[in-house]
């Protein structure tokens, strides 16, 4: 549920990378904040520490105005994935307006990864957000490792829903732009349909992706990072 103040012509996003303990969230935004060194892009906030009192969440914002006049504050959350974090967790999550979830590929993490999908989609009806409705990308990270779930599963398991899937390796910055990129251009059309961006404020797709991430829209993601991920 976004933030929009029609008065003040702002509108804040917020999207959030959601998943278990140590599957590679806080590395995506460090990756993300190295890779996309632009004008728009704000200071990366790190709360996650090692220290199981102090963990938090981290905070990486881009800033954009449409040709309207509009300005957009995009918020990219990470939530902190222990068990014990419920309740920032669903704090974090608050009017989210999409999310990406990290999974560790590593076999080893199966279950981790799947109570943890548990966990968002019960905090998602917690929060109050439909989670047929709300952009999410799932992305399998750690394709460097050995011992890792093979492509093939996730396919089978995760076409027929029909979320994109992105395989990455988030410490080498593969897949990483391309999950955000996913999340983006998916947030971009559930805003679309309510806020008119396009109709009302002259902002397209393809400029938003281009603001965000430097980019223009790439449908053959899932193929690329195939590819990627063919390398290991
Ligand atoms: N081999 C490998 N390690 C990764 C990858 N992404 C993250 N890591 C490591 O996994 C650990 C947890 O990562 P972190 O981003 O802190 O996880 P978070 O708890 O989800 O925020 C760190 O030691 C990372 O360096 C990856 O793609 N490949
Ligand atoms: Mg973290």
């Amino acid at each position: 549920m976004i933030e929009y103040d029609e008065f003040e012509n702002k509108m804040v996003l917020k999207l959030v990378y959601y998943g278990p303990a140590l599957s590679g969230k806080t590395t995506n935004l460090l990756s993300l904040h190295d890779i996309l060194d632009q004008d728009g892009r704000g200071d990366l906030t790190v709360l996650d520490t090692k220290d199981d009192r102090t963990i938090f969440f981290d905070l990486l914002p881009f800033f954009l105005t449409a040709p309207s006049g509009l300005k957009i504050k995009l918020k990219v959350f990470t939530v902190p994935g222990q068990v014990k974090h419920d309740a920032t967790r669903k704090a974090v999550l608050q009017r989210a307006d999409g999310v990406a979830f990290i999974a560790d590929s590593q076999l080893s993490e199966e279950t981790n990864n799947s109570e943890s999908f548990s966990n968002l989609e019960k905090n998602l009806e917690f929060v109050g957000l439909d989670i047929e409705k709300l952009p999410l990308v799932i992305q399998f990270n750690k394709r460097d490792l050995t011992n890792i779930i093979n492509e093939d599963d996730i396919t089978r398991i995760w076409e027929p829903t029909g979320i994109p899937v992105v395989l990455s390796s988030a410490l080498a910055g593969h897949g990483v732009v391309e999950t955000f990129r996913r999340l983006v251009e998916l947030t971009y059309g559930h805003i679309d349909r309510k806020y008119l961006l396009g109709a009302n404020h002259g902002l397209d797709k393809n400029m938003f992706m281009q603001k965000l991430t430097g980019g223009t829209v790439n449908d053959a993601g899932f193929k690329d990072n195939r590819h990627i991920a063919a390398e290991y």
